[in-house]
């Protein structure tokens, strides 16, 4: 096992490299137990986050309103009882200060501080083809020279925060979501606009709409969304979900979309049409993402289908709304139920009903230009506002990677790789880039349609095996050939390219950056199916994967 030279942040690119033999990035989900796995395995393992704590996506969007779409009972880790079991949750939906505790607790329990360090940006990452290992660079001008990396940056960690000409004028303050600050944000009274209307800016709607002065809402594309239903949980709760342990460490990785609940009416033409409406309203008053990733498969891609049940949810919120001008704003026209990422929402329909809510349509009138007054739009007007939040989004899934300078082997480049074209093999690795292990990222099950703790978990699991193989083997150098991730790209295109997903527009396509190469970002094909895949590869000693 190789030593560990430096152990300290250090100042200089002329210090003493830190030598491992695995280097983790980022400490979020993915993260902190790809750490704890590698450890255990023996390796000289540590891990780096920018942040000044663990959590990645719980550590960044502390936004108002931030929490759970996933049941919190789900969104945990199923390897260690004694860890589940040694944590409770207050409801079933917590905010993210609870989440970030939680993500806390779990880096004590498994004492993972040690091997991390925090306040540390991967700046670049390359490969030395003559000594397969990889020589990292920080912000700080720290080089850490390690057998293998990790990536585990997160589906949705770079935050599209620079979009509009004209931000750095603004008299008033403007935040990104993604980067809200630790300290308390002023907003009462205040004069505020919201862009987007994502799964995000729902979030933070309606739960600043009681306490600001005036909220104006720029939407550009209208949500389907579906009323969350949020039960505190006390002792009895906890108890009768801490029961379910074993049920859901068998369950969750082999259903659909990675969450408890699973598609069970079989075909939708198999279904009378009272059995389908039946079944619509009773996932519909579950209060979750169950209507969207377990009522009837043929959403995602028989046309009538989605029209109908778009139909069931435009008639729920039609029956909120009231208002037909509201209804004309609000409620999609133009794309299927389910298509986009679906939002759950606590009263945020309601929202605008409230006097001093209101929406500016930018549709047809975009934003042009932030002024230093507001938001000004391409007719010309300008929106006077105190304070900007840019519910924007991300640069998903490739984004939290090609920020990174990653030059594999002969000294390409991943950045300009994917400028062209996206493509791994099952997520986990890149054909050029040896030794380079990706979680969460593009062509593998994750943000868009899995609950992200199964996938994660699975996924980590899956490259921990791997490095095992590997070093009982010893083999030093793994990389995915190029017949293997033509293979995989084939597959998931297949798949991707028959749904009415791969035709509407939103990021899970990429189609939310201008010159993004458009392909599903996440992979279709189910959470429980892609295990399978997966570990029929590992089961078979890795073929597809050239070793030495
Ligand atoms: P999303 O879902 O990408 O939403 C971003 C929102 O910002 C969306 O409503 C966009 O409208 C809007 N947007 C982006 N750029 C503009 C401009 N230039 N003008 C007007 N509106 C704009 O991000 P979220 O953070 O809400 O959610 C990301 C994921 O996090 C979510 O799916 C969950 O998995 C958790 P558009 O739809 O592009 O017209």
């Amino acid at each position: 096992m190789a030593e560990v030279a430096s152990t300290g942040k250090t100042g200089s690119a002329s210090s003493t490299p830190l030598v491992l033999d695995a280097a983790v990035i980022g400490v979020g989900v993915a993260g902190l137990y790809q750490l704890y796995q590698l450890r255990e395995l023996g390796l000289n393992v540590k891990a780096f986050d920018t942040a000044t704590g663990v959590g990645g996506t719980w550590y960044w969007n502390r936004y108002p309103g931030a929490k759970f779409d996933s049941a919190s009972y789900i969104y945990q880790y199923l390897f260690s009882e004694d860890l589940y079991k040694g944590w409770s949750w207050s409801s079933k939906f917590p905010e993210q200060p609870e989440i970030e505790r939680w993500m806390n607790y779990v880096a004590d329990k498994l004492d993972l501080r040690r091997d991390i360090q925090f306040s540390t940006t991967i700046k670049s990452a390359h490969y030395d083809e003559a000594r397969g290992r990889w020589t990292l660079t920080t912000d700080s001008g720290q080089v850490i020279d390690t057998q293998f990396v990790i990536s585990c940056t997160g589906m949705l960690s770079a935050p599209l925060s620079n979009l509009f000409e004209g931000q750095d004028t603004f008299k008033g303050k403007i935040f990104h979501t993604a980067r809200w600050p630790r300290e308390d944000v002023e907003l009462k009274g205040k004069r505020v606009g919201v862009i987007g209307n994502g799964a995000t800016g729902i979030q933070v709607i309606q739960t600043i709409a009681p306490e600001v002065g005036e909220l104006k809402v720029f939407i550009r594309t209208p949500q389907y969304v579906n009323a969350m239903n949020n039960p505190t949980y006390g002792p009895k709760e906890v108890a009768e979900y801490h029961a379910k342990f074993d049920f859901l460490k068998e369950r969750l990785p082999n259903t659909f979309s990675g969450f408890e609940f699973e598609h069970e009416r079989g075909a939708w033409a198999d279904n009378t049409p009272e059995e389908r409406r039946a079944e619509l309203e009773r996932r519909w008053e579950n209060g979750s993402l169950e209507l969207w990733l377990a009522s009837f498969e043929e959403l995602f891609f028989d046309q009538a289908v989605n029209d109908e049940i778009s139909e069931f949810v435009r008639e729920k919120m039609r029956e909120r709304l009231k208002d037909p001008e509201l209804c004309d704003l609000l409620i999609p026209k133009d794309y299927g139920f389910g298509l986009h990422r679906v939002p759950l929402e606590s009263g945020y329909l309601e929202t605008y009903h409230l006097p001093h809510v209101s929406i500016v349509n930018v549709k047809d009138n975009p934003i042009a230009r932030i002024t230093p007054e507001g938001i000004e739009l391409a007719d010309g007007t300008v929106h006077e506002l105190d304070i900007i939040i840019m519910a924007t989004g991300f640069d998903a899934g490739s984004g939290a990677l090609t920020r990174i300078d990653i030059r594999g082997r002969d000294g390409r480049s991943l950045k300009e790789q994917w400028g062209k074209e996206i493509t791994t093999t099952m997520g986990l690795q890149v054909h050029g880039y040896p030794n380079l292990f990706t979680t969460g990222a593009p062509l593998a099950p994750s943000a868009a349609l899995c609950n992200m703790t199964t996938c994660l978990q699975q996924q980590t699991e899956w490259i921990t095996d791997c490095i095992k193989h590997l070093r009982e083997n010893d083999v030093h150098v793994i990389e995915a050939s190029r017949e293997a991730e033509d293979e995989w790209v084939r597959h998931h295109d297949e798949i991707a390219n028959a749904t009415l997903v791969s035709k509407t527009y939103s990021w899970y396509m990429g189609s939310n950056i201008e010159g993004k190469p458009r392909r599903l970002l996440s992979y279709i094909g189910g959470v429980g199916a892609y295990r399978q895949k997966c570990a029929e590869v590992a089961n078979k000693g890795y073929p597809g994967f050239e070793m030495h």
